[in-house]
């Protein structure tokens, strides 16, 4: 019970966020947390569990450890609540509903606090609402945050969660400390991240040890007698906020994702990434996959694509072509920084886990998911089957009597019946890494894997080739800064808008935009050997709206080429005015029933003509005199390219 009775060490420390105006709670110790010795933690974590409790007001605390009991407790608490179903067709598989509110990330209500506006917000022209991260004063933060935070925990326990992004205890690693109220937010953490125990240990041992305070509340206080949801959350209220000069991140309102799972987006990229600016690293929406070819020959691949655009997918491709191989290190993030021995740029996955887009996952699209989620794993918003199973679009439809139950519950739910589909679509599967089978020998390595080439791409039905690579690094910036696909599920956003995405990173990125695109225009001329840079699209469609390109684990086939391009092979491309692009004859479209080669690689004109005025219009309006000159210089060579011809 030190941790209330030491009333004198309720010192202010949240930052600046002042907030202790409530009472000090009557906060009980869980039976599971009894073991844990407050005396011994540091005091900084202390003192910050104590505000917390002492602004919140949680009926009860529990520090959590991480095992298995643990987690058995968690889930029968969430089974009794309604929050969780089981699901008997699979080992220790359960099944969330979330609120029909509460779905996705939330960008319109995430935001990064600085000092200065400028160091979030580019100085462009006539900034496009929603086109890059929101910027909030200290000040009005606080504000916001007194206007939520106080007694928010009422009526329920407050989980401490001791977390690793990274393996505990490397060098790389960032430790944090997430607050809240939602045992499914523990639970997801458990199998997300590196928590429990051993984290503390490190704190416990290592005084001086920076960790990211991380407080989290669904932001539905219980009042005594009152009945619960079984997805309590305040959708109206919702924000996601980031402090990344003082290593803070405070989420209210959401139980979901990136907006509750804060080592994820929360710390390992907006955090990360102002973090990896300042110390000459960098931190990606990446996945980082190895790949070894028929000659034993391996290699690793980093991509970014934005949300639902295939990370996971490409991270654990079963290739269609004999001989090839693909072990995944990450389907999410990556962090890199160029390793001094090899001059490399050394990646490595801080996560422990893998929240995957169901709807799409099948035996014939990525068996690799299929082998890895069907155990400890939590589904969030699928359907349900009769016989104690899960169900989402592209699956085969389970046999009568089977009956389909959707994610809104209705029950018998059939395509021919019903008009909105059965699961929803940025629904997910979250599931520990560890159970891939093909996960890579060297996915925990300290040093990282070297990334031999980076991919950029998006959902790009018209225009765009299936692949094309740049022509030197400052090329390869521009193609990733000018990155643009279909808006996805995986946020708020309605309809199949074509947005501007630079780098997957416009929801992630944590600092002004133009300030990041320098950053990675930086590493040029530095002894370092650069990955080669490429674009890819698996989304172009033809006329009737048919995707041109098989994908999946035909992807193998651009990786190919990619690789032979890596290793320098010279009559395989072609110079175009937007890079190069592979020569038919360098391309294996062996076994391919009729690829349209030429619609998969046209480049209209007046298509590209327009692509580059709209970039153009995007850089002036939203990053103006802060966009390098560089990129200004690499668009208007492609225009001038373009005209020649
Ligand atoms: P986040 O987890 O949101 O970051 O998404 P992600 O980038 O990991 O995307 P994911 O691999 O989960 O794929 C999203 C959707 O795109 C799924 O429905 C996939 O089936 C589909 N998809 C992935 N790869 C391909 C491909 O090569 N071709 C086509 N047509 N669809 C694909
Ligand atoms: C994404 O949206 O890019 C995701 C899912 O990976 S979430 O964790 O919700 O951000
Ligand atoms: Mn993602």
């Amino acid at each position: 019970m030190y941790l209330l009775n030491n009333s004198h060490r309720f010192a202010p420390r949240l930052g600046r966020v002042a907030l202790f105006h409530s009472q000090p709670a009557p906060a009980a110790i869980t039976e599971a947390s009894k073991d844990i010795n407050y005396a011994v933690l540091p005091k900084k974590v202390s003192e910050f569990i104590e505000e917390a409790v002492r602004v919140c007001a949680p009926s009860a605390i529990h520090v959590c450890d991480g095992s298995a009991s643990e987690n058995e407790n968690l889930t029968n608490l969430m089974v009794q609540k309604g929050t969780l179903q089981a699901l008997p067709k699979y080992d220790n598989c359960w099944l969330a509903r979330t609120d029909p509110k509460d779905v996705a990330r939330v960008e319109s209500r995430t935001v990064i606090s600085t000092e200065r506006r400028e160091q979030v917000i580019p100085n462009g022209k006539n900034p496009t609402p929603g086109a890059l991260p929101n910027w909030m004063s200290p000040q009005q933060l606080n504000s916001e945050v007194m206007k939520r935070f106080p007694n928010s925990m009422k009526g329920r326990t407050m989980y401490v969660i001791p977390f690793s992004m990274g393996p505990v205890g490397s060098g790389l690693s960032k430790i944090g400390i997430q607050l809240t109220d939602s045992p499914y937010v523990a639970s997801s953490m458990r199998i997300m991240t590196r928590m429990g125990s051993d984290v503390l240990q490190l704190l416990t041992e290592n005084h001086d040890m920076d960790f990211v305070k991380c407080l989290h509340s669904i932001g539905r206080p219980l009042e005594v007698g009152s009945s619960d949801v079984p997805w309590p959350c305040n959708p109206e209220d919702t924000m996601i906020s980031h402090k990344p000069e003082t290593n803070e991140i405070i989420s209210y309102g959401s139980g979901y994702g990136g907006n509750s799972l804060l080592g994820k987006k929360c710390l390992a990229l907006r955090l990360g990434s102002w973090l990896a600016k300042k110390e000459g690293w960098l931190a990606e929406h990446m996945l980082i996959l190895g790949i070894t070819n028929p000659q034993g020959v391996k290699k690793y691949i980093a991509a970014a694509f934005p949300s639902a655009c295939g990370k996971t997918n490409l991270a654990m491709m079963t290739p269609k072509l004999p001989g090839w191989k693909v072990e995944c290190v990450g389907d999410d993030i990556a962090w890199m920084r160029f390793n001094k021995k090899t001059g490399m740029l050394h990646a490595i996955n801080p996560e422990n886990g893998f929240f995957g887009v169901a709807p799409g996952t099948s035996d014939n699209t990525n068996p690799v998911a299929m082998a890895t989620i069907f155990k400890d794993t939590v589904f969030t918003n699928v359907a349900s089957t009769s016989d104690g199973g899960v169900w989402w679009e592209g699956l085969p439809l389970p046999k009568a009597p089977t009956t389909v139950t959707s994610w809104t519950g209705e029950a018998n739910w059939s395509p021919s019946t019903h008009k909105t589909p059965a699961a929803h679509p940025n629904s997910r599967f979250c599931s520990p890494a560890k159970q891939c089978p093909i996960l890579d020998a060297s996915w925990e390595d300290p040093e990282g894997v070297p990334i031999s080439a980076i991919l950029f791409g998006g959902r790009r039905p018209e225009g765009v080739p299936l692949v094309y690579e740049s022509y030197d690094w400052d090329h390869g910036v521009y193609m990733g800064a000018s990155m643009r696909s279909e808006a996805t599920a995986a946020a708020e956003f309605k309809g199949k808008v074509v947005m501007h995405d630079p780098f997957a990173m416009r929801p992630f990125v944590g600092y002004n935009m133009g300030d990041y695109f320098n950053h990675w225009l930086s590493f040029k001329g530095k002894h370092h050997r650069l990955p080669k840079i490429f674009h890819v699209n698996w989304f172009r469609k033809d006329a009737q709206g048919s995707f041109l390109w098989p994908g999946f684990g035909d992807n193998v086939r651009v990786l190919d080429w990619i690789l032979r391009r890596v290793d320098g092979e010279s009559n395989s491309a072609l110079e175009t005015p937007i890079g190069y692009v592979p020569r038919e004859s360098a391309f294996n479209v062996e076994g391919l029933d009729k690829i349209k080669w030429d619609e998969l690689f046209s480049l209209p004109k007046d298509f590209w003509l327009n692509e580059l005025s709209a970039i153009e219009k995007y850089f002036s309006d939203n990053i103006g005199t802060d966009l390098p000159p560089n990129l200004t210089a690499q668009l208007e060579q492609i225009r001038r390219r373009f005209n020649k011809n």
